[in-house]
């Protein structure tokens, strides 16, 4: 179909043009008419001098003038239209400075005039009515700055001669903890959602690919509601030959976050202040590191005493040890590394001279993880005896262990949440608005 993007027309000459999108309001004045339309790309004001009845003489030009202006006044708010007009520049029109003259408009599919939402409905009420809430512009710019951000990954990961792969999602065996599984009927058996592509992006590693991206989904039967939380997620994960530790892995990560960062902060920078008041920095290498017993130490000495028992940072400690970080370092990140091995997977490498500790990361951005990452047991013997201690059955995992067993070179990666980073990078309040649809506990449709 022929049309002209919104966003396109002001450099265009006056003249005609086509415009395709939906009414965002009506103003029907007696003597003229003014129709906001949208697109995906922006917003012009339509005018129409209003015809409001025939005299005795009227000819077909002023009955079809009196047909546009009562289809106008009967225009629905989102309805989808398609319109042919004289575009004109004119600095006094506020918006954009042009308007377009309507010549004729197609009603090309109508809605129901009572709009379901509203821009105070609660964020439930919006996520019910998904596909209306995405058509105001700061979603739509969120999902534009998602492109962006993606792309510049995938380009950076190709610049670098990573190949990118698909894993399965249905799995015979759980890949994380077996308390966040989604189990469900496959024939005759059971199999189980992926809650992360881990084994299979390790696969990779004896499979002689080297370095290795996948950017899909995730599923987690976790029960909570919190803001940072999803039961399907979208997972950005990558792994590579030939780590010395997991300094490596953290260079590469902070890398590839330096590049998608440019690329939005170039891009839309200037928009995402506007729409929503916040400046995006690109962050500056190396991010800072800090072991998680000082961070821990960090946190208790501002005052705030992480009530876990585990060892780990709670949420308010993650807070905390940001706002530490930012105060010392000027720094929107974080990684905290050399977990303690008891709250790691059993796949965590550990230290050379101390087997209580990993050589992991978490990552955080703005005050919350968005990210975990380590190097790998590759020692298919110690990982057996990692993997008894976490409980777990060395026959049921077979299939990974193989992978051990022919040959693997050291190696490491992460896995990163693509809903957080945004939430996080656009100062939003949960991932429900930085997801296309999100899934949770209660949350199947639309
Ligand atoms: P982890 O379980 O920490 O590590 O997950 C990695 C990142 O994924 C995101 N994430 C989630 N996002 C939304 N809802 C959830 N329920 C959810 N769970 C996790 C977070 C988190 O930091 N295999 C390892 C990664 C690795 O070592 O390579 C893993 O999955 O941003």
């Amino acid at each position: 179909m022929t049309r002209t993007l919104i966003k396109n027309l002001a450099p265009l000459p006056d003249g005609t043009v086509t415009v395709a999108g939906w009414v965002d309001t009506v103003r029907d004045q007696k003597k003229v008419q003014f129709v906001i339309l949208r697109d995906e790309s922006g917003a012009v004001q339509l005018v129409n001098p209003a015809t409001r009845e025939l005299g005795d003489d009227a000819d077909d030009a002023a009955r079809s003038a009196l047909a546009l202006t009562e289809t106008i006044s009967g225009l629905a708010h989102g309805s989808m239209v398609r319109v042919t007009g004289e575009l004109k520049h004119d600095e006094r029109v506020k918006l954009g400075g042009l308007e377009v003259k309507i010549a004729s408009l197609e009603v090309v599919s109508e809605a129901i005039p009572e709009t379901p939402i509203a821009e105070d409905s609660s964020l439930d009420k919006r996520l019910d009515w998904r596909f209306l809430d995405l058509r105001r512009p700061e979603a739509n710019l969120i999902f534009r700055v998602q492109t962006t951000f993606e792309h510049a990954l995938r380009t950076w990961w190709v610049e670098n001669d990573f190949i990118e792969i698909h894993t399965p999602k249905l799995m015979a065996s759980a890949s994380e903890s077996r308390a966040e599984l989604f189990e469900l009927e496959y024939f005759e058996g059971k199999a189980y959602l992926s809650q992360s592509p881990q084994f299979f992006k390790q696969m990779a590693q004896p499979a002689g690919f080297g370095r290795v991206f996948e950017i899909a989904p995730a599923f987690r039967a976790d029960p909570s509601f919190t803001s940072r939380h999803a039961t399907e997620f979208t997972s950005i994960d990558a792994e590579m030959s030939w780590v010395d530790s997991h300094e490596d892995v953290m260079q590469m990560h902070e890398q590839l976050l330096v590049a998608g960062f440019t690329a939005v902060v170039e891009k839309h920078g200037a928009e995402i202040e506007a729409a929503f008041g916040v400046t995006v920095a690109v962050p500056s290498l190396p991010f800072p590191r800090i072991p998680l017993a000082e961070a821990l130490e960090l946190v208790k000495a501002r005052g705030y005493e992480v009530p876990r028992t585990d060892g780990d940072l709670d949420p308010e400690g993650e807070r905390q040890l940001s706002a530490h970080v930012r105060e010392a370092f000027g720094h929107d990140f974080v990684f905290v590394t050399d977990y303690a091995a008891g709250i790691r997977p059993f796949y965590h490498m550990r230290h050379e001279g101390d087997a209580g500790l990993t050589n992991s990361y978490d990552l955080l951005y703005n005050g919350t993880e968005i990210s975990t990452g380590a190097q790998r047991e590759h020692r298919v013997d110690v990982l057996i005896a990692q993997a008894k201690e976490k409980g777990l059955e060395p026959e049921e995992l077979e299939f990974y262990l193989d992978f051990f067993r022919y040959g693997v070179p050291p190696h490491g990666g992460f896995g990163m949440g693509l809903a957080r980073v945004l939430m996080l990078m656009l100062g939003l309040g949960s991932i429900r608005e930085t997801t296309y649809l999100f899934r949770g506990p209660t949350r199947l449709l639309p």
